[in-house]
């Protein structure tokens, strides 16, 4: 490698192995940079005997991986270019198509880089592409989301957001406030030109309408983490009131021992399962007392306990056929918000008039027959909209940690414009803060981006991506 390529690292060309490791039906070697074709060809000769530099961008040609130094023939492969700038990475691409195995494919990528590539790092086509404006980067995040969903509306979401789904939303809100940023600096910089001085009450609510568009992203953020991580679903209540029955009855199969015996589970039992395409792993517990009897109870409800820290939603399930006991509202009262109440055997004659739990429980209560499975349909449900699901129809929006923190510092800057107007500040002073909102929005596109933080995001993606 001359020193002009190690200097400028984008004036190198990058080769990685673009399958997945082990044996497949192809197995292809990837090169980006402006001598793509060159490297590759100086182990690769065409079946034609035409001279490679004159092969049309988009075209595929049959030939031979040979190894210059010795002459040895290392595969046969399909030769594929793709010349800039009509690329994933907006430069020269080849892919070299071998047979897959996983010593050919290794032994080109080898050969290649003797030949004057550089080993890619990981994402770096990915952050070449972004580098070079084929992605922003919001969607080159997207890319990753793509490759690790793990449910189909996982894989919508992402493909959405690859295809500028967020990126659209937020440049709509960019450009909300660039024209209000144009309206703030022109009445700042010609005071006295006889502009129409805008009215603040009217900026006030244009500075508005932008906040509420930020809050709607910054809601789906939730929807965002639990598409990728999935969320954790715990039920709860005390002792031989159905929890594992219902957790059966969700699943659609006998995953928890059920008996009449109070105290049948002893440990959590975990099953992953999805609603509206939000993969949810299913926890029961051990029946809730207030005062566990021996030590094994005790842990139970350690257990228990350390499970509705981390849920993102708890179900509370009483027995219907039996009266309220102080421990069912004790159960109620221990998991943080969101959380269902579910009466449980409802097949059996009621112990006390539904009416009556609103009173004690201050909701309403959602009945259930784990046994007869009425009532589980609504359950599942209730667990999809408290969880932010898919509604019919409607994609989710994949709003991750880092644009939610830049979402969030853009509607504080917005606040602070809008209080800054309410309390007669000088346009100069609203407008900076209109600018800080402006720049944090642009990091979410990747406009205003540190290489430290490029480096965090493409960090985790694989080589040869
Ligand atoms: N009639 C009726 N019986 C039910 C229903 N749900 C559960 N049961 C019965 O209630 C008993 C207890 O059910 P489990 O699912 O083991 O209850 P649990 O809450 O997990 O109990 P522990 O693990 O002991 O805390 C079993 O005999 C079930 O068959 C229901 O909806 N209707
Ligand atoms: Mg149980």
């Amino acid at each position: 490698m001359s020193r002009a390529e190690t200097a400028d690292p984008f004036q190198d060309t990058i080769a990685a192995i673009a399958t997945p490791p082990g044996e497949g039906g192809i197995g292809i070697v990837r090169l980006s940079g402006p001598r793509a074709l060159e490297v590759a060809c100086r182990a690769f000769s065409p079946s034609s005997g035409a001279d490679p530099r004159g092969f049309a961008s988009h075209t595929i040609h049959r030939g031979h991986v040979v190894d210059p130094g010795t002459g040895a023939v290392i595969d046969e492969v399909l030769l594929l270019l793709m010349r800039a700038p009509r690329s994933y990475t907006g430069e020269e691409v080849v892919e070299l198509h071998g047979h897959g195995g996983r010593v050919s494919v290794q032994s080109i990528l080898s050969t290649v880089l003797r030949n004057g590539a550089r080993a890619a790092l990981p994402g770096e086509f990915t952050r070449r592409a972004f580098l070079n404006g084929r992605l922003d980067l919001a969607q080159a995040e997207a890319v990753l989301e793509v490759v690790r969903a793990k449910t189909e509306a996982g894989l919508k979401a992402a493909v959405r957001q690859l295809q500028g789904g967020l990126s659209g939303l937020v440049q709509g809100l960019r450009r909300e406030l660039l024209s209000l940023l144009a309206t703030l600096e022109a009445s700042v910089d010609f005071p006295e030109e006889g502009l129409d001085f805008p009215e603040v009450g009217e900026l006030e609510k244009r500075i508005y309408r932008v906040e509420e568009g930020l809050h709607a992203l910054i809601q789906k953020a939730r929807e965002g983490r639990l598409l990728r991580e999935g969320a954790k679903v715990v039920i709860v209540g005390r002792p031989n009131v159905g929890k594992s029955s219902l957790l059966n009855a969700l699943l659609g199969r006998e995953r928890a021992i059920v008996s009449v015996i109070p105290g049948t589970t002893r440990d959590t039992v975990e099953e992953e399962f999805q609603v509206g395409g939000i993969p949810v792993r299913l926890i029961d517990t051990a029946g809730f007392r207030q005062e566990p009897g021996d030590p094994l109870e005790a842990e139970g409800l350690r257990r228990t306990r350390a499970a509705l820290e981390q849920a993102d939603l708890a179900i509370v399930v009483v027995d219907g056929s039996d009266h309220i006991a102080p421990s069912d509202l004790q159960a109620w009262s221990e998991p943080r918000e969101p959380r269902i109440l579910v009466v449980n055997k409802s097949d059996l004659p009621p112990a006390v008039s539904p009416a009556i739990y609103e009173g004690r429980f201050g909701v309403q209560p959602l009945f259930t027959s784990a046994l007869s499975g009425q009532g589980v349909e609504d359950l599942r449900k209730a667990l999809q909209r408290l969880l932010g699901g898919e509604a019919e129809g409607e994609a989710f929006t994949m709003v991750g940690p880092r644009h939610r923190e830049a979402l969030e510092r853009a509607e504080r800057q917005l606040l602070g414009a809008r209080k800054g107007l309410g309390e007669g500040l000088s346009f100069e002073f609203v407008a900076l803060d209109v600018r800080g909102a402006l720049g944090a929005l642009g990091e979410v596109l990747g406009e205003t981006v540190t290489e430290e933080v490029l480096d965090q995001i493409f960090h985790d993606f694989c080589i040869g991506k």
